[in-house]
Formats: structure tokens, sequence, C-alpha cells
């Protein structure tokens, strides 16, 4: 039994974690949840998440949810992955940021655009601003390339570069030729690949049970 366990979802947002995981390079279990039949509603799955979400993380008894949180601990938890930018180091902040910046403000700006509220708040009221702010400023932070972070690829590109991914997938996001080379480049990624491969075989797997 390995040290770490994925309840995880195929394809979800739960995937972000184990591209997380691949790149870590530890062995980990996994706990597939069938969200279909709900699963994520019934007592055993609770009582690891009481917000029925994938995904969660066991770490040696440990439970984690909340996917940058997940990808924040991993990347600290396992240095020699340098997926992390360490506490000293002063590009720490502006690392922390982008992966804040994820969950609060790229993935409610794609998801209000995409289900867009019959009244819309304020702007003022939105932690995100609006959603053309929040696109050209993660635009911009991709022009130089080749990740976040410059030449250091973390957790945060993990975070972010899921959500862009998935947006550019169901085109929720503009069409930038900064977006397009950022997921382009992180699509070369062999632990990429090989999550997106793994969750492939888990979804046809998953999908014959269900027939
Ligand atoms: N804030 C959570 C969101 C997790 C989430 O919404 N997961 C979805 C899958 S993409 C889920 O578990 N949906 C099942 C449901 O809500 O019934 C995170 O970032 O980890």
């Amino acid at each position: 039994m390995a040290a770490l366990k994925l309840y995880h979802a195929a394809p979800s947002r739960s995937s972000i974690v184990r591209w997380m995981l691949e790149e870590i390079g530890e062995p980990y279990d996994l706990h597939l949840l069938k969200l279909g039949d709900g699963d994520q509603f019934k007592p055993d799955y609770l009582a690891v998440n009481p917000m029925g979400k994938v995904p969660a993380l066991d770490h040696d008894g440990v439970v984690i949810t909340e996917a940058a949180a997940i990808c924040t601990y991993l990347a600290d938890a396992f240095p020699q992955a340098r997926l992390n930018v360490p506490i000293g180091d002063p590009r720490r902040g502006v690392y922390l940021k982008w992966l804040f910046f994820g969950p609060g403000c790229v993935e409610p700006a794609m998801i209000d655009r995409a289900a867009p509220r019959v009244e819309p708040p304020r702007r003022g009221m939105l932690g995100y601003g609006d959603f053309d702010t929040v696109m050209k400023v993660l635009a911009t932070a991709m022009a130089p390339g080749p990740y976040l972070m410059d030449e250091h690829f973390t957790a945060a590109d993990v975070v972010i570069g899921s959500t862009l991914r998935w947006g550019t997938m169901f085109k929720l996001i503009p069409e930038r030729p900064e977006f397009a080379a950022y997921v382009g480049r992180l699509g070369e990624r062999p632990a990429l690949q090989r999550a997106v491969e793994l969750d492939r075989e888990a979804f046809r797997g998953l999908a014959a049970t269900l027939r």
C-alpha cells in the first residue's frame, strides 16, 4: 500500500492532482469514485470529504481536500521534485499568488462566463473582478514563458494549466496565442501525457462497468 491515496473520478478536477502526482513521481494508490452513481455522497466517502467532492488525498492517514491545496502540499512535501518555490526564496510569494489565483479568480471567472447569473453582481463584489481582466492578467503572465515562474515549472502551472486546458477544450476562454502556446507546452510534459492516458483507461474501465 502506497503512503499516498487519491480519491479520484476521471475526468474531473481530481485529474489536476493525478497530473501533479505523476510530476512528483511517488507511488500512489487510487480510489475511483463513480460520480454519476453518487459515490461522493455515500457515508464512507463523506467521512473522507464532507463536501462530497473529488479530489481528496490521503497522505499517511492525513486527508487533504481542494485541488490547489493538495498540489501546494505535495510540492512542499516532496521538494526533490522541484515543483515548489521553497520558504525563504523571495519568489515564493509570487508562486503562492498564482496557486490562489487559479481557484480564486480563473476558475470562478470561467464558470460565471459559462453559466451567467440572472443578475450579475457588481464588479467590486466579485473576488475575480471581471472575466476580461483575469484573462488579460493571465495572458500577460504567460507571454514570456515558458511557465508562470519563468523557466521553473511548478505546482502553480499544474493548477492554472489544468484550468486553462479545460477552458480551451470547452471553449470557455478566449483564443489567445499566449494561451495556445502555454497549453501546447504543458501538453508536451510526459507526466501530463501519462496522467491523461491513465485517466482515459480509467474512464474506459468505468464505462465498461456501467454498461
Ligand atoms: N473546490 C473543489 C471543487 C471540486 C469539485 O467540484 N469536484 C467535482 C468534480 S470536477 C465533484 O466532485 N463533483 C461532484 C458533485 O459535486 O456531486 C476543488 O477545487 O477541489
